[in-house]
């Protein structure tokens, strides 16, 4: 299997960490998908990272949907519940987790894109954005309380989800303090930052 992505992509590090948790071999290929010589689009018409390529050139993409995939590869480390609200619960903490990256991206972008001249930035957009981000960051603090992790007592989908969000807001937007507020986030992203398959992507 190829992983087409970035270093920067908070779900190209998802699907890395899966990757490194189920203990599956990949090659990495880097992309600028923001270079106007980008090729992603030969393997996702969306233009996006991360996208699979897997044996005989089919290509698989979304982050939500390679990491389902990458689950069912191998029984080591199991990391969505098969089924019911278990599952339901897991897959609500990666919408959550995604969500606050959407929002990120979409804020940073109204901010920074250079295609954008400055007059055509909204303020308002980016103050939208922004409160998603910071309520999306308290959510994940209310939902994970005094758990050791955010579904219960054992690491899943959910916690790498969360750990990549909150490791991509830190790189993106180190003016936001959330280990301040939120000291139980804190002691999730450091138990996180111990395992390899964490601390071997960091965002760069
Ligand atoms: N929902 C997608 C989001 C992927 C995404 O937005 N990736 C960004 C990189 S962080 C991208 O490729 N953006 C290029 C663009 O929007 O043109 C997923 O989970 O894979």
């Amino acid at each position: 299997m190829k992983l087409i992505g970035s270093t920067a992509s908070p779900y190209v590090r998802k699907v890395r960490v899966v990757m490194a948790e189920k203990r599956l071999d990949y090659q990495f290929i880097l992309e600028d998908v923001w270079s106007d010589e980008t090729t992603i689009g030969h393997s996702n018409p969306l233009g996006k990272v991360p996208c699979l390529v897997m044996e005989g050139s089919e290509a698989m993409f979304d982050s939500r949907v390679i990491v389902e995939y990458l689950d069912t590869l191998s029984p080591v480390g199991k990391l969505i519940p098969s089924q019911g609200r278990e599952r339901a619960e897991v897959k609500t903490w990666e919408a959550l987790a995604d969500g606050v990256m959407d929002a990120g991206i979409l804020w940073r972008m109204e901010a920074t894109w250079p295609k954008r001249a400055d007059g055509e930035r909204s303020q308002a957009w980016i103050d939208r954005q922004r409160a998603k981000v910071l309520g999306g960051i308290g959510a994940m603090s209310k939902g994970l309380g005094d758990k050791p992790f955010c579904s219960g007592i054992h690491l899943s989908l959910s916690d790498i989800a969360v750990g990549c969000a909150l490791g991509w807001v830190s790189f993106r937007f180190p003016q936001i303090d959330w280990r301040e507020e939120y000291p139980n986030l804190g002691r999730l992203h450091d138990k996180l930052l111990q395992r390899p398959s964490f601390a071997d992507t960091q965002p760069s």
